[in-house]
């Protein structure tokens, strides 16, 4: 442990359940709820618990979750899922009904745990938010942007922000979600399309042919009837494959401080995706635990209420690292982790594989060979204006 005592500045809570570890979406599928496990691993190690307000988080109820699903997809995703057998060899399909029993939304034992958990805990940290008892408020099993009202979409079956911008919005005027996951945050989008009080912008590598989901164009924002009051209120930043730190920070900053600016946010919903980090196994970006979690930090010196959201990462061990050090960050105690685990170059298990005497992994076996850049200044700078342009329709 560090000797991370008090809390300096911030009062965070972080929102866990144990039960949400223990699931599995089968052998072959990116998937792995045990990453939670490393995250909270890492964490606790480090002592982080001390300085924040732990809470063991219940499953969201029956009418928790139809706050914004139907009663239809809910009822059916707790008939469906606690069969054993998530693929029968003969019925490979068992069910394909809202989407669910194909390879992305498998049908597995305990799904319907999973989901409520997953809600619990975000509707969880919401509610401490809007008791102000938090600033920041923890939720990294929380973060599956792509589900919908009646419909399983890219392993997400029950939408957790969406619930718990909902209770949010009991209490803050207006709320901003943003997206950092390496897909498009199309079910939040979807979800509020309609309202101007939540602002939702997510940054995504855009390909509508061969990069899941296809949807989040720099054009698209929002209802294009300006009678719509949700009109001009969905952000989009489409990047290319390899983006670096540097630019995202940029970017980042620029697109995010004139949200702020204009929309007044009474409260931010932050979903860290973890799969825009280098050598994911599904993401395409490069970017570092620095240039990710800068996003955190910058969020953070707004000073507004803030949940964090897990979401992607199918990377385990950069994952874990990743999260802890935003943990670190919420509590301001990132220096103390960055004098261990980061130096050199943020590798994993260094310290230990050379107190162990072990051989070290390079950072080329930890990241994988970096991806090409495919996004030229020129073209981050037309987002920004184009950002610039739709903002100026938007008055808080
Ligand atoms: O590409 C697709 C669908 C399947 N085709 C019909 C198109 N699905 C993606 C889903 C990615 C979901 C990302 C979720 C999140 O944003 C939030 C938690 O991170 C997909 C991919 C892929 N490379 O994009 N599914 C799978 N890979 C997959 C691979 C093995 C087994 C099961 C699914
Ligand atoms: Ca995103
Ligand atoms: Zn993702």
């Amino acid at each position: 442990e560090l000797g991370i005592t008090a809390p300096k500045g911030y009062d965070v809570s972080f929102h866990y359940n144990v039960q949400m570890e223990k699931h599995h979406f089968g052998q072959t599928h990116p998937m792995k709820p045990w990453r939670l496990v490393l995250t909270k691993g890492l964490v606790t190690s480090y002592g982080m618990h001390h300085a924040m307000k732990n809470y063991t988080t219940r499953a969201a109820t029956y009418d928790e979750l139809v706050s914004f699903h139907s009663q239809d997809y809910v009822n059916f995703l707790g008939s469906v899922a606690p069969q054993p057998t998530p693929l029968d060899v003969d019925n490979p399909n068992p069910d394909l009904r809202f989407n669910l029993g194909g390879s992305d939304c498998p049908l597995f034992e305990g799904l319907y745990d999973y989901c409520s958990q997953s809600g619990g805990a975000s509707l969880d940290a919401a509610r401490k938010l809007c008791a102000k008892q938090s600033d920041i408020a923890v939720a990294w099993g929380g973060g599956l942007h792509h589900a919908k009202r009646s419909e399983a979409s890219g392993f997400c079956y029950i939408n957790d922000i969406v619930i718990a911008i909902l209770q949010l919005l009991r209490v803050h005027k207006r709320v901003l979600y943003i997206d950092i996951d390496v897909h498009h945050g199309d079910g939040v989008e979807e979800a509020f399309f309609s309202s101007d009080r939540v602002m939702t912008v997510s940054f995504h590598k855009y390909d509508p042919h061969t990069f899941f989901p296809g949807t989040g164009a720099l054009e698209d924002n929002g209802p294009k009837s300006e009678h719509n009051p949700g009109a001009h209120h969905a952000i989009n930043v489409p990047l290319n494959d390899g983006i670096t730190d540097e630019q995202y920070q940029w970017l980042f900053e620029r697109v995010i401080s004139q949200c702020v600016q204009k929309f007044q946010p009474e409260a931010i919903a932050l979903q860290c995706g973890a799969d825009s980090l280098a050598g994911d196994r599904l993401g395409k970006f490069n970017l570092l635990v620095q240039g990710h979690s800068s996003c955190v930090d910058f969020c953070k010196k707004l000073g507004i209420p803030m949940i964090l959201f897990g979401g992607g990462g199918y990377t385990p061990r950069n994952v874990a690292r990743a999260w802890a050090y935003e943990t670190a960050v919420a509590i301001g105690q990132e220096e103390k982790m960055a004098s261990t685990v980061y130096i050199p170059d943020h590798a994993p298990y260094r310290q230990r594989f050379e107190y162990d005497g072990h051989l070290l992994p390079s950072i080329e076996q930890i990241l994988g060979e970096p991806r090409q850049n495919r996004n030229p200044q020129k073209k981050l700078l037309e987002i920004v204006q184009h950002v610039t342009e739709q903002l100026r329709f938007v008055a808080a």
